[in-house]
């Protein structure tokens, strides 16, 4: 039997917003743009919440729910990787079985860990949640079972500042009730399927399948036939009552793309200012892929007309990069091809997928390398000294418009 945490912590860049700016406490605050812009909220915080605004929600429809005394930010998320990083290595203190799966969230299977806490996993995590608000001034729940599933559940259930331990043998009991769209790892268009045939809760998923093991349906597929979706995902969540980790296997967690896009506040048919502002966002993927330590082999342009209309094109790099050279270079001549003349667009966005880590040393030589070695002295500059302190001429055209969040 083994024993995981699953921690995230509570709306976390508001939550980073109020540990900088503590007079921000006790007032709605919504991340993700100015009052009043076209862009969607990323962050609520719980006051916020109560109002009804919700991750993703129009921050006009966000500014109406919550009338003139709520505060809106853009966002520095590079504050908020520090803060998350800082969690992380705090959350490295206690274990080092650490899988941290999204920027405020990690698995850990603390198993070997517990004797150092009188065997008590609630008290191991209240010392982590006192250790993360005390340095950090950041509250953070945590859910506790024999499986990650239901770590994550219970981390889920009781936010914010939650700690819920499922306890051990107890994870059908805990399951029972719980509705399906609660489940990690079942996507948003399968619940009306689920709901189609009368299921709603978990244990109504695990007496379907129970029901349907002795069926032809099912019977069908131990002779290789296909098996119904839903019937797969109800055996699924069944198996989530009974699935106990027998180890963690943990791998460091790499991006599978890394995406920049920007909606204009105001739609533009520009070409200078789309151009310039594409540059802007590739920088900052490829400012990403140095500091991971990555290279990006894939390049897509994605372009949103003013009918929200979505067009995207991709392309493969000659070899790897995590240069703005090669990558720019691709993502503008895929932007040509996206755009017409006059045409009014609202939103632009570049990814960089196919990424692996860069193993070989650099030997500054080729001009690959060469420019390489620039870009990271200029990251170096502009993380030390500002954005604006040094840059390239082409991202002057978007200088003091509000689409710049260095
Ligand atoms: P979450 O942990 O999903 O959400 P949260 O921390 O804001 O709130 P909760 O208390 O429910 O955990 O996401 C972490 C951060 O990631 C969040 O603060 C903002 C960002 N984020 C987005 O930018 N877009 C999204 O769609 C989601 C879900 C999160
Ligand atoms: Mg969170
Ligand atoms: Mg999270």
């Amino acid at each position: 039997m083994r024993t995981f945490f699953l921690l995230d912590i509570d709306c976390f860049f508001a939550s980073v917003e109020m540990a900088l700016h503590p007079e921000l406490r006790g007032k709605p605050l919504c991340i993700g743009g100015a009052r009043g812009d076209r862009g969607i909220v990323s962050c609520p915080n719980y006051e916020a919440r109560k109002y009804g605004v919700r991750t993703a929600m129009p921050l006009r429809t966000a500014a109406r729910l919550l009338g003139p005394e709520a505060v809106f930010m853009p966002g520095n998320y590079h504050q908020y990787d520090q803060y998350a990083e800082k969690v992380m290595a705090i959350l490295g203190d206690f274990t080092p079985d650490v899988e941290q799966v999204s920027v405020d969230e990690a698995y850990m299977d603390v198993t070997g860990c517990l004797h150092f806490w009188g065997d008590d996993p609630q008290r191991m995590a209240q010392a982590m949640k006192d250790r993360i608000q005390r340095e950090c001034a950041l509250s953070v729940s945590i859910g506790i079972a024999a499986n990650k599933v239901c770590a994550k559940i219970a981390a889920g259930l009781n936010k914010p500042d939650g700690l819920l331990m499922v306890p051990a043998g107890g994870e059908k009991a805990f399951l029972l009730p719980l509705p399906v769209e609660l489940v990690p790892g079942i996507g948003v268009k399968t619940f009306p399927k689920l709901h189609a045939c009368g299921i709603r809760t978990a244990g109504e998923a695990m007496a379907y399948a129970e029901r349907m093991s002795s069926t032809p349906e099912a019977l069908s597929t131990t002779r290789g036939g296909g098996q119904s979706p839903v019937l797969s995902l109800c055996r699924y969540i069944a198996s989530c009552a009974v699935r106990c980790e027998k180890a963690a296997v943990f791998h460091p967690h790499v991006e599978k793309s890394i995406s920049r896009d920007r909606t204009f506040s105001r739609d533009t048919s520009d070409p200078q200012y789309i151009r310039a502002t594409l540059y802007y966002l590739t920088e900052r993927c490829c400012k990403t892929l140095r500091q991971d330590a990555l290279t990006a082999s894939t390049v897509s342009v994605r372009v949103r007309f003013t009918n929200f209309t979505t067009v995207q094109k991709q392309a493969v790099l000659r070899a790897a990069s995590s240069n703005e050279e090669d990558i720019f270079g691709t993502a503008v001549r895929l932007l040509a091809q996206l755009l017409a003349p006059g045409i009014l667009i609202r939103l632009v966005g570049v990814k960089v997928s196919n990424l692996r880590g860069t193993t070989q040393l650099s030997l500054g030589v080729t001009p690959e390398e060469k420019f390489s070695a620039l870009h990271h002295r200029l990251d170096g500059l502009q993380s030390r000294y500002g954005y604006a302190t040094i840059r390239w001429g082409i991202t002057c055209g978007i200088a003091g418009r509000r689409e710049e969040h260095p």
